[in-house]
């Protein structure tokens, strides 16, 4: 699963791919129009459950990025940034709010919303200009022949199009699975999910939990398949250079709970809709990626495929009930561990002990 950092010029897109993958770039590498790299996903879970195995190696879950470069005015023309765009499953959009009068915005002013919006529109046009060469080509077809599986695809496009005419991102769309299968292979840049990473400028640090509210965010966050998430580019550009304890300091000093980093991984997670299942053992102690609401079965496949194929029965514990009774072994004797089939669907959390026969 690949998420594609988008925005305008010097907003922080590169600096936020640094931070969040712990890439180093040097100036010359810096300035390539893109960059790709895996951030690990930190999970407090997991590393509690560390010490009950001493294991020889640890695995968090990873999830990876792509910075495309700056959205400069009709670069969603060029086939090959689009092709590049159209392949992400959900898209970052870096909103700045730092001032710096060395590199002022693009616009001039700062101004979250409107820059939210004009991006949405440029993925909008973009959609609608795709969409209307395939209405054109279905209504011709159509004329000379009536086809079901046509007229379906004619409809659910139909659907979209009175969307985007208002404006509407298609990602806020609710569609029926009919549609969305119709509509997969499309890779419509309005229909994936959606992080505004706002970009504070760090004297609004001490306020990161009014964000929302003061620059009239709340109406988009709460959008469907959208998330909004303010970052302070600045501050954790230091916290990235520092010890973790030093780290802790700084943060208690900002009144942050936790690094802005953290935060962006979960919301990008969590907007994929994925959740993480557990394998502990002396070996490695590992996190495991899933679309939610998987099956035991699938979720044996995610390790592999030999697992999927002989699978016969998962043991599964919760994390936290794992982590109280100290081992497996006084889990099972507590009754916390379960024994599940195939189509047992499988919780973020979970600690599973696959059964498998070859
Ligand atoms: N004050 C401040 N400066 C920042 C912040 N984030 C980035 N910058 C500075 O802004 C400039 C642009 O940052 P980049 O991360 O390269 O921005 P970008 O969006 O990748 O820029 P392009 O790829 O050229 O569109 C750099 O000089 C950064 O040091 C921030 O949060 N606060
Ligand atoms: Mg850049």
């Amino acid at each position: 699963m690949k998420t594609g950092i988008i925005g305008l010029p010097q907003v922080g897109k590169t600096s936020l791919f640094k931070i969040l993958t712990r890439i180093r770039l040097d100036a010359k590498a810096a300035h390539a129009a893109t960059h790709i790299g895996v951030a690990t996903v930190p999970d407090k879970r997991l590393d509690q459950l560390v010490p009950l195995h001493n294991p020889k190696k640890v695995t968090h879950a990873a999830v990876e990025y792509v910075d495309v470069g700056g959205l400069v005015k009709d670069r969603t023309k060029d086939s090959a940034f689009l092709t590049e765009l159209r392949q992400v499953d959900c898209l970052a959009h870096v909103v700045r709010l730092f001032d710096d009068p060395a590199r002022p915005h693009p616009v001039g002013s700062l101004n979250a919303a409107r820059d939210a919006d004009g991006v949405d529109i440029e993925l909008m046009l973009n959609d609608l200009d795709q969409l209307s060469r395939r209405l054109e080509r279905l209504e011709k077809d159509l004329k000379k022949k009536k086809e079901l599986q046509l007229e379906r695809e004619e409809a659910a496009l139909l659907k979209c199009k009175a969307a985007l005419e208002s404006e509407t991102p298609l990602r806020q769309l609710e569609l029926t699975p009919e549609d969305n299968k119709i509509l997969t292979g499309f890779m419509f840049l309005s229909r994936k999910p959606m992080l505004y990473v706002i970009n504070l400028g760090d004297a609004e640090v001490g306020e990161i939990h009014n964000v929302v509210e003061k620059h009239n965010l709340a109406a988009l966050a709460a959008k469907p398949n959208t998330r909004v998430v303010p970052f302070c580019g600045k501050v954790e550009a230091e916290l990235a250079e520092l010890s973790d304890e030093e780290a802790a300091e700084l943060m208690s000093g900002y009144g942050l709970a936790e690094p802005g980093r953290d935060r962006v991984l979960r919301a990008t997670y969590e907007l994929l809709g994925l959740i993480s299942f557990f394998t502990c053992g002396e070996p490695e102690v590992r996190a495991w990626t899933i679309e939610r609401g998987s099956n035991a079965q699938r979720a044996a496949g995610a390790i592999h495929t030999d697992l999927e194929r002989g699978f016969i029965k998962a043991e599964v514990v919760r994390w936290d009930r794992l982590l109280e009774a100290g081992s497996l072994a006084r889990a099972k004797e507590q009754g916390h561990v379960k024994l599940e089939g195939k189509e047992y669907i499988v919780q973020d959390g979970d600690v599973i002990l696959f059964r498998h026969s070859g």
